[in-house]
């Protein structure tokens, strides 16, 4: 039996000043182990976020790495360009471990890794208002456009086909079809739901291939919590989570976005009563998002803005189905039935935003181009 490594002993593995103080589980992620570790050094305390990276998502920790170190290194330097002030808490930092290497491998062969924590900052799982949403929103924009000019070579593809759509309806099919654990009973609606609003997963894929949207760099998991706010100004700080960075498409990370923010419902809230479109919060996040892409999005592209919510939502749904049919294996549960709960509560998120489409396009003619 393999004995788990002691995160304590893992985070005096990088390279960081001090004594550990404390180290404990933090925030609401669905991949990662974190821990959030303080280090006292000459009487004052140090934090960083310590992370075993889950490799059964990502099957080349040291090519993600190499994403993220280019990336984290780029944003930085145009932040200094620019003449921004405090850039420790706008761009991620990386901590090396003792050996220089932007990760460290345990005696297990897991792969762990080391940011700066950025203090006076929050996460919000659901939003309070519509100026959180128009920040954070803002934020990933912004982070599109600052990655337009990444130097070559592409980024790896860190997770391949990871918002094809068609890819991902294969998956539900053939989990369906094989059925281990005989849950499809359970999920008999979601599946039909699922299999009747199927255009909306082969659309983005096909518009791709045709030529009519162009992959650029995209973050590609822009969900509410993968964005840090300042706990003071309420402004959007920096983009984090960025295992996912590669080429995409702007609809992937506007419509994340959208789909975590269009609705006061949390993401597995299981009074489906709640799930309900909210149109001045849908507003924000588009806004917040074309502000800070600023002139990235041609305007011409605007009409598959409400695909871009309708298109993450059934994707969300069509993975979170799957991974309850094949027994639970990839997102992170707390409870039975919880990847059940968060496909529901994405179906229902989906046939709300068609039932909005008229107000949804109304916001969008609303735009100004
Ligand atoms: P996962 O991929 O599991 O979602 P994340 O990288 O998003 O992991 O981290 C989980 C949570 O930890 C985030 O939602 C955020 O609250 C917090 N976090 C991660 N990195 C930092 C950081 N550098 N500074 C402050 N908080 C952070
Ligand atoms: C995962 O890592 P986290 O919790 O930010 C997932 C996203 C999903 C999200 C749903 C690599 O994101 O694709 O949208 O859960 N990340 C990966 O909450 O699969
Ligand atoms: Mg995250």
């Amino acid at each position: 039996m393999t004995v788990e490594s002691d995160p304590r002993s893992i985070a005096e593995s990088f390279q960081v000043d001090g004594s550990l103080v404390d180290c404990r589980p933090y925030g609401h992620g669905h991949i990662h182990q974190t821990y959030l570790t303080s280090f006292q050094v000459c009487g004052r305390i140090c934090r960083y976020i310590l992370q075993r990276i889950n490799s059964s998502v990502f099957a080349d920790p040291p090519a993600m790495m190499d994403n993220i170190t280019r990336v984290t290194s780029h944003i930085r330097h145009k932040l200094q360009q620019a003449g921004c002030k405090d850039i420790q808490r706008l761009a991620l930092t990386v901590v090396p471990a003792k050996d220089g290497l932007p990760y460290y491998v345990d005696g297990n062969g897991h792969f762990w890794r080391m940011y700066v924590y950025i203090e006076n900052a929050i996460t919000v799982e659901v939003p309070q208002d519509c100026s959180q949403i128009y920040q954070a929103a803002k934020a990933f924009g912004q982070f599109i456009r600052q990655l337009v000019d990444l130097p070559v070579p592409r980024l790896h593809q860190t997770i391949p086909l990871f918002h094809d759509g068609p890819t991902r309806l294969r998956q539900l099919k053939d989990a369906l079809s094989a059925d281990r654990l005989n849950r499809a009973m359970a999920a008999k609606e979601e599946i039909e739901f699922i299999l009747e609003h199927q255009a909306i997963l082969l659309w983005p894929a096909d518009l791709l291939q045709k030529g009519i949207l162009q992959t650029q760099i995209t973050h590609n998991d822009t969900k509410i919590n993968n964005v840090l706010l300042d706990a003071t100004s309420g402004q959007g700080l920096c983009v984090i989570d960025l295992d996912t960075v590669m080429d995409g498409l702007w609809i992937y990370d506007l419509g994340d976005i959208l789909r975590t923010t269009c609705t006061t419902a949390c993401e597995d809230e299981q009074d489906l009563t709640k799930v309900k479109v909210d149109l001045e919060r849908y507003r924000a996040a588009v806004e917040g998002f074309l502000k800070g892409a600023d002139g990235m999005i041609d305007c011409r592209q605007y009409q598959y803005i409400p695909l871009s919510g309708r298109f993450m939502a059934l994707i969300m749904a069509t993975r979170f189905l799957t991974d309850f049919l094949a027994g639970d294996m990839y997102f992170k549960v707390s409870r039975p039935n919880h990847n059940l709960d968060r496909c529901r509560c994405q179906c229902r998120l989906v046939q709300s935003m068609l039932q909005h489409a008229g107000q949804i396009e109304g916001i969008v003619d609303g735009l100004g181009y």
